[in-house]
């Protein structure tokens, strides 16, 4: 059986995780890894801190800390944080461990041995106040290819595009504010150069949004460039035969691989056994990373390319970009603090995403609309009514053939796997929810508390659909679904469509959906409307 890996961008360690990185990547992938699991499929979720690079040097210098006890709080952190979002990793482990050092190494030895490295002269911003080098984020200014301004040395965060040393136009130290100079330094090269027509092949075929393929597409076009993947610092993983460390780019995606590795040993696995369909679930930000410089490197080490690449957009607030800064943020701590239910986080988040480059919004107004109408009244009523009328009748499933509609809640469950295995997670959701609009629709339509003799087959019908649908939600909301099937007094497997069988008892019914009041609305958006 074919065994699935389940990767989400590592989280960079320098700050606080927020609505936005969940519902770009952890979430997605945390749904995609529970529903494969709970069809009996082999699969592991992986994941990481990101724990080297200028940004955390920088941070760590200014706090005066070191930078391996700066990242020590984010590891935790981080891990904190999406264990409340109910992200099930099988591995969360770190960039800054002895494995992912020794393994990067190995992966650079590689590329080296097959002629893919090589010494080249780059022109490094020089600081002649502090009289050091300034690589990424320790220098900022305009980007050449879109005049964005206030841009750092080795990305456009507006543009996307990535750098070489000495392009950024009236470049500056950021600690000091000095007007850089330029500087010759050797550092090695990746010939990223060399992979571009099979790289060219390999974003044809990957599993992925049209979109972003026809972006990356569009930088194979342009032409690739070889990679600067050194830096002229001393925080980072080693280079074997060279005075400076690893660019973080470079080590990063090596983590998926680390991770993976040490879930092995920790589990008697064998790493080539599992490193077979992998599955990368990223934002739309971190494209030229994933679709270019990783599988590139994946190649000149002759290991399996991804499969897929889910890309989801990001997430604005009100319509607006979150800044921490600003204060327009919500951040997962805040959302834990006040006692907000993380599966109402998971079901609004993956209603309103679309796969792709396509942004989605969040407002405390229309979380609360869409969490009372289709998860509070929608289901929690259906379930509800369901088990009162039920409880009426005595509880028990009487021997009367289902209603038509029974049928195509069967039939949707096609339908739903087939979305779930492209990752279309709101599309997959959208089929449980509608059905249980037709649901509510058909009961309201029956009156059973009028017609008592058609009181057992409206019952039989829904709460057998219900039984189903309920295991559609699973993948999102983990632990309700679990307390409904409680309710419904059934096992919570994948296996199984039936009607509910004859004599079946359902339960009580509880209140599994309390409803975001206006109370709970104004405290929400009170983080951030100040
Ligand atoms: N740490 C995400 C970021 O900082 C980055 C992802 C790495 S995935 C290999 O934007
Ligand atoms: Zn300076």
């Amino acid at each position: 059986m074919k065994r699935t890996v389940v990767t989400a961008a590592l989280p960079y360690a320098n700050g606080e995780l927020h609505l936005g990185h969940v519902k770009s990547t952890y979430l997605p992938a945390d749904i995609f890894t529970r529903f494969m699991k709970f069809k009996g499929l082999p699969t592991v979720y992986v994941c990481a801190s990101d724990e080297h690079g200028t940004p955390i040097l920088f941070r760590s210098e200014k706090q005066g800390v070191k930078p391996e006890e700066y990242i020590l709080k984010w590891r935790q952190s981080y891990f904190d944080d999406l264990s409340f979002v109910l992200i099930d990793f099988d591995k969360f482990y770190h960039t800054h461990s002895s494995e992912h050092i020794k393994i990067t190494q190995e992966v650079y030895e590689k590329l080296k041995e097959k002629g893919y490295i090589k010494k080249l002269s780059v022109k490094q911003y020089w600081c002649p106040k502090e009289n050091k080098p300034l690589p990424d984020r320790y220098v900022i200014g305009t980007c050449p290819f879109c005049e964005a301004s206030e841009q750092y040395g080795d990305q456009c965060e507006k543009c996307g595009k990535v750098f070489t040393g000495g392009q950024l136009v009236n470049a500056i130290c950021k600690t000091c504010g000095a007007k850089a100079e330029i500087r010759e330094s050797e550092h090695v090269f990746f010939t990223l150069s060399n992979f571009s027509d099979k790289l060219e092949k390999f974003v044809e075929n990957v599993d992925a949004p049209k979109d972003i393929k026809n972006f990356v597409l569009g930088w194979i076009n342009d032409g690739l460039k070889d990679w600067d993947i050194e830096r002229d610092i001393s925080w980072g993983v080693p280079i074997p035969d060279s005075k400076g460390v690893f660019y973080v780019w470079f080590d990063a995606p090596i983590a998926y691989t680390s991770t993976l590795k040490k879930w092995c040993d920790e589990k008697g696995e064998k790493f080539e056994d599992w490193w077979d369909n992998i599955v990368h679930f990223i934002g739309k930000d971190i494209a030229y990373h994933h679709f270019l410089f990783w599988p590139a490197i994946l190649m000149g080490v002759d290991w399996k390319l991804p499969s897929m690449i889910p890309v989801r957009g990001h997430l604005t607030l009100e319509q607006k970009k979150f800044s921490k800064s600003r204060q327009w943020y919500i951040s997962i701590k805040q959302w834990k603090e006040l006692g907000f239910s993380p599966e109402y986080l998971r079901f609004f988040m993956t209603y309103t995403t679309p796969q792709g480059m396509k942004d989605s919004d969040f407002s405390a107004r229309e979380f609360q609309k869409v969490i009372n109408e289709e998860l509070v009244n929608n289901f929690g009523n259906l379930l509800q009514r369901t088990l009162k009328f039920s409880e009426r009748l005595g509880s028990k499933i009487e021997d009367v053939e289902t209603d038509e509609i029974f049928k195509k809640v069967q039939e949707s469950v096609n339908k739903y796997e087939k979305f779930m295995d492209e990752t279309k997670l709101s599309e997959a959701l959208k089929i449980a929810v509608g059905l249980i609009h037709e649901l509510n629709v058909y009961f309201q339509r029956n009156e059973p508390w009028k017609n008592l003799k058609i009181a057992p087959k409206v019952i039989r019908t829904v709460a057998s659909s219900l039984v189903i649908l309920n295991k559609l939600l699973y993948p999102i909301l983990p632990l309700k679904s679990k307390k409904v099937a409680k309710l419904l007094n059934v096992d919570l497997v994948w296996e199984g469509k039936d009607a509910l069988k004859v004599g079946h008892t359902l339960n009580k019914a509880e209140i599994l959906f309390p409803k975001v009041d206006d109370d709970m609305m104004k405290k929400l958006e009170g983080l951030y409307k100040k």
